[in-house]
């Protein structure tokens, strides 16, 4: 699958499908089931001694597409698409774990992940050890010979934590052979790091995000080497969540696609002059971004990410400071979610994290005071204007 093109090319072309009747864009096969030529063919096809479609929960061509599209963006052998970002992880996580095993996640992760792993999981007999795997010494003690599966965001959710990948799947493997490790690469997108190539074993995203782009879809995808993506795709996307991933959705993901290069080379230039702003701005105490010098992972963030992203987190003096933004803002839009071309600014402790407890906040690194900022296409000085307005209105 794998070819010689740039990104920016991939990212247009995919693996240059041939689309029936030379159709540009690719076609949507709004359908659920396949047509069988005979039932010796159905039976063929359902023993897996013929390729060929059987049923839309099991693969469609729209998704295929995309799919490969995916995988090639990720240096993966398999990927497989899910109606949600959620649909991607729990679909994963489930076909990876069994009652009595063993999981070490990052202390920071996207809310609804992190009560997957801490409450979820635990019903189902698989038990949790949530560390800080920035920490070394953490990590390590964290490990078990028989631990499942570790996992984390590439740029954690929201305190913009960056993990030595490569480090930690090299240690992993030596002292857990057994062990898959998954890692949620939302943040980055492909184009900006690709956790395979590092040591990891699973990427999952939330496609919603940076990869469709324009706020109008709901997707994930989990990519890996075949013989895991064949558990994934037949266990917990076919069995356990059915979480399909409709045609419609993935023709928008696939035209989505086309401009990511263009779209992340803007937000990331653009991003750059918020923080810059927003570093001196004097209503603001703390900026959280991996490009900054002091930023604890600075030195892995360099390493492992060709740009660094389009996320920024903030902290106001007070709560009432962080919420007095959020209402005086006038271009940036108050809404959860991100990678989309619309700047979205939204609370972390009372909306996407809202689910964790004050202590589980304070131990992810950040608090009630912070605001988190999902820079999109507008012109930055428009941006920068509506948060200078809204952090006048704030102290008013
Ligand atoms: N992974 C990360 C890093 C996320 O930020 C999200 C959603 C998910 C997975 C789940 O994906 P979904 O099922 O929503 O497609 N993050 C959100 C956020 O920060 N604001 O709203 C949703």
């Amino acid at each position: 699958m794998k070819h010689d093109y740039r990104e920016a090319t991939t990212v247009v072309h995919g693996n240059h499908p041939k689309n029936a009747h030379g159709a540009l864009a690719t076609p949507i096969y709004q359908t659920s089931t396949f047509v069988f030529e005979s039932a010796e063919q159905g039976g063929r096809r359902f023993a897996g001694q013929e390729g060929g479609y059987i049923y839309s929960r099991l693969g469609n061509p729209t998704t295929g597409q995309l799919e490969e599209k995916i995988a090639l963006l990720e240096e993966g052998e398999d990927c497989i698409a899910f109606s949600s970002g959620m649909g991607a992880i729990s679909g994963t996580l489930l076909s990876l774990l069994s009652a009595g095993d063993h999981i070490v996640s990052d202390n920071t992760l996207y809310g609804c992940t992190f009560s997957l792993i801490t409450e979820t999981l635990p019903r189902f007999g698989v038990e949790p050890t949530v560390v800080d795997l920035s920490d070394d010494a953490a990590f390590k003690a964290a490990l078990r010979p028989d631990t499942k599966v570790i996992y984390f965001e590439t740029i954690a959710n929201p305190s913009m934590k960056v993990i030595d990948i490569a480090a930690v799947a090299a240690y992993a493997h030596r002292v857990a052979p057994g062990c898959v490790i998954v890692v949620d690469n939302t943040f980055a997108t492909p184009l900006l790091a690709k956790p395979l190539t590092l040591g990891a074993d699973v990427v999952v995203h939330s496609a919603t995000k940076y990869l469709n782009g324009h706020g109008d879809v709901v997707a994930g995808f989990a990519v890996s080497r075949k013989e895991i993506g064949d558990r994934i795709r037949m266990v917990g996307l076919k069995d356990i969540t059915g979480a399909v991933l409709g045609p419609q959705e993935a023709f928008l993901i696939l035209r989505g696609l086309k401009t990511l290069q263009v779209r992340m080379d803007a937000v990331c230039r653009s991003t750059l002059q918020v923080v810059a702003y927003l570093q001196q701005a004097p209503e603001v105490e703390k900026v959280f971004f991996p490009g900054l010098a002091d930023h604890p992972n600075y030195e892995t963030a360099k390493k492992e990410l060709k740009q660094f992203g389009g996320m920024i987190s903030f902290e106001m003096k007070s709560f009432e400071a962080a919420k007095q933004v959020l209402n005086h803002v006038r271009l940036c839009t108050l809404a959860v979610s991100l990678g989309d071309c619309e700047t979205l600014i939204q609370h972390p402790a009372s909306m996407t994290h809202s689910m964790c407890s004050r202590e589980e906040i304070e131990a992810a690194g950040f608090s009630d005071r912070l605001v988190r900022l999902s820079i999109g296409l507008e012109d930055p000085e428009d941006i920068i204007a509506d948060l200078r307005q809204a952090f006048a209105a704030a102290q008013a």
